[in-house]
């Protein structure tokens, strides 16, 4: 039995909302854990496994799943009936591994410096910046409803999640309001809220 280490209002809703996008809520055991808040509020739960005290986490037996990116390929490829992602040998299965590791690896850290007010030519260099990112969004998401064309995955999930939960803060473009608009109204979403309340 797979069991997801979750709390609300979190890094791991999107993980939530997979699961029931996938239709497997039965598989997975979802165990709500406290986190330390910005607030002050929550702190670490000596209940969840998490080397660091973060969420999500996926443990399936002896194996154990940290990072969204890892969780959400590790759930679409043991699950690939859901439907949810390309599988090896689809022609976008690197679109869709690419998308995943580009959101943990180049969006999320660019959406941070922004906040913090950062800026350093070796972090530009590295990941470019909000602008570059968003731009590239935006060029995919102007011709096309997912980002993998006409097919909905687990990619547009966890790339639009930030922009539906930082409204204020993560700018956007008529085309990305427009598709996160287009995931947040899916059923699924009402279903996850729903699954943990
Ligand atoms: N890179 C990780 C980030 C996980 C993460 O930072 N989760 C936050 C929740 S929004 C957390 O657990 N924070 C509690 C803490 O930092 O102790 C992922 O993408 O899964």
């Amino acid at each position: 039995m797979l069991t997801l280490y979750h709390a609300p209002q979190s890094r791991s809703d999107v993980i939530v909302e997979l699961i029931e996008e996938m239709g497997i809520r039965d598989k997975v055991t979802i165990r709500q854990v406290t986190i330390p808040r910005q607030d002050g509020s929550g702190g670490r739960d000596p209940a969840n496994p998490h080397p660091e005290g973060k969420v999500p986490y996926l443990v399936n037996g002896e194996d154990h799943v940290r990072e969204r990116g890892a969780i959400i390929t590790y759930l679409t490829d043991m699950f690939p009936e859901a439907g949810l992602a390309p599988l090896p040998g689809d022609p976008r299965r690197g679109a869709y591994l690419a998308w995943l590791f580009w959101y943990q690896g180049v969006l999320e850290p660019v959406a941070i410096f922004q906040f913090a007010e950062l800026e350093h030519p070796v972090l530009t260099a590295t990941f470019r910046d909000y602008d570059t990112a968003l731009a590239e969004l935006d060029e995919v998401l102007r011709r096309q409803p997912w980002l993998l064309g006409d097919r909905f995955s687990a990619a547009d999930l966890l790339i639009a999640g930030p922009f539906n939960f930082f409204k204020d803060q993560m700018r956007s473009t008529p085309a990305i309001a427009e598709w996160v608009q287009r995931v947040y109204s899916r059923p699924a979403i009402a279903r996850a809220a729903e699954a943990v309340a």
